[in-house]
């Protein structure tokens, strides 16, 4: 199976979409709806249905109702549709009883979210990190599959990693994964040695993180002169890229924009992507950019949060980045007000596309990463002090290393705000 027959393919592909709000909390399952129907349309699907169904007591063989799943059936035969999407995880038994009644692939959005990462990863290490997410989820799921999925053909959520796909020999599968560990291992010890070359010189380095689509590549290219794809299908980017700008101080620093955040990201793919996300841990500053205009930037947000948290990369400085507001009506944008540093939230409202806003911000770095100068100083930290050594490691350059008595003894160059967190151990 060839890469350019499943795209095509996939041009081709009807897609009806059932949705069912897994985490009903804070989206709604219409916003869940939407959302799903982008990432639909970013894997390349033609949608050609939609339907809901709210249950509280979900069935476990087949998660919806027999009669709602009748009707789907019903729905996606009389469209033609040969690939239904679930906006709700689902298990390997539901999916196969499933798609006996309904006659047509069915997948998750998690299998959707892995389709898309695998379509979009360009790099080596962007390649592995996916191939690696996409063993572990197949892992559970090989009972019973082995036929179907081999006269599966193409198709979204059938890119599976090459040959491996139909080897549902459990072993070789084992064996596959250790071996992608090893090299992104690999990729992740060249990746340490270019950012210690780097760190040589020290410069500040600053984090564009955000949910997906919130134009971070946008932003970064409007910084750094640079030209990273920017696209409104999600997921453009999963490789980190790294550049170099002058802030209006002329002081130097390094930029870098990442792979973006979603919903119920699934694990396998938070796991599989920590290398890339180093760059977010090692950050001196991070900018938070949100899409403006989305009506629910703020359950956006909290997402990102949440994965910042995951990071420990939460409490580093931060500024928040309201983008896209050429989008906003004209009586709402002038109300906007950038806050001041001050503020523990500082917030900056831009225009990455339409170029906005982009010198205050650059002002606002230059002035955050003034107020966060390096310092090099003495620490004795006790050796069970797990986190804040970890803290360090990630976030000083560290000239040397004794061990006394339990107690680590360091000489280190900190920002200022990494060393307010662990005044308790600095000895001058
Ligand atoms: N109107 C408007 N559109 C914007 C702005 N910034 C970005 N966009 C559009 O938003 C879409 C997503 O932009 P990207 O820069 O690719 O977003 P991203 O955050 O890098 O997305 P991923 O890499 O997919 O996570 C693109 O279609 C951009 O053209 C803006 O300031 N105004
Ligand atoms: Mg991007």
């Amino acid at each position: 199976m060839t890469q350019s027959a499943q795209a095509a393919r996939d041009h081709a592909t009807s897609v009806g979409a059932a949705a069912l709000p897994a985490d009903a909390v804070d989206f709604s399952s219409e916003e869940s709806l939407d959302e799903l129907r982008s990432l639909a349309t970013s894997a390349g699907a033609e949608i050609a249905g939609e339907l809901s169904q709210r249950k509280d007591r979900p069935d476990p063989a087949t998660l919806i109702g027999q009669g709602k799943l009748q009707e789907i059936a019903g729905a996606a035969a009389s469209v033609a549709a040969d690939l239904i999407l679930f906006d709700h995880d689902l298990s390997p038994s539901q999916q196969r009883n499933m798609e006996r009644v309904v006659k047509a692939r069915v997948i998750d959005r998690t299998q959707l979210i892995l389709d898309i990462f695998a379509r979009h990863a360009r790099t080596r290490e962007g390649q592995l990190q996916v191939e690696l997410a996409q063993l572990e989820y197949m892992l559970p799921r090989l009972a019973g599959r082995g036929v179907e999925m081999s006269q599966l053909g193409g198709g979204i959520g059938t890119r599976g990693p090459g040959e491996t796909q139909l080897e549902t020999d459990r072993r070789r599968i084992y064996r596959r994964i250790r071996h992608v560990k090893q090299q992104i291992e690999n990729v992740r010890r060249i990746r340490a040695q270019q950012r210690q070359r780097r760190e040589s010189v020290p410069v500040a380095t600053v984090a564009l993180v955000g949910y997906t689509n919130a134009g971070k590549s946008t932003l970064f290219n409007a910084l750094t002169k640079a030209n990273v794809v920017a696209s409104p299908r999600m997921f453009a980017t999963l490789d980190p890229t790294i550049r170099g700008a002058e802030l209006p101080s002329k002081r130097k620093v390094l930029f870098s924009d990442t792979v973006g955040f979603i919903r119920h990201l699934p694990h396998t793919l938070v796991s599989a992507f920590r290398a890339t996300l180093e760059e977010v841990q090692r950050a001196t500053l991070i900018l938070q950019v949100s899409d403006a205009s989305s009506p629910i930037s703020a359950e956006q947000d909290a997402q990102v949060e949440s994965v910042l948290k995951e990071l420990e990369a939460d409490k580093k400085p931060r500024l928040r980045v309201m983008n896209k507001i050429d989008l906003l009506p004209p009586k709402q944008r002038e109300s906007l007000r950038d806050t001041d540093l001050r503020d523990k939230d500082a917030t900056i409202h831009v225009s990455a596309a339409k170029g906005i806003g982009l010198s205050t911000l650059l002002d606002r770095i230059d002035a955050v990463l003034e107020a966060d100068r390096p310092a090099r100083v003495l620490l004795r930290i006790p050796q069970k002090e797990g986190k804040t050594l970890a803290q360090l490691q990630a976030g000083a350059r560290i000239y040397s290393r004794q061990y006394l008595d339990g107690v680590v003894v360091m000489e280190a160059e900190a920002p200022a705000s990494l060393l307010r967190r662990m005044r308790e151990w600095v000895v001058e």
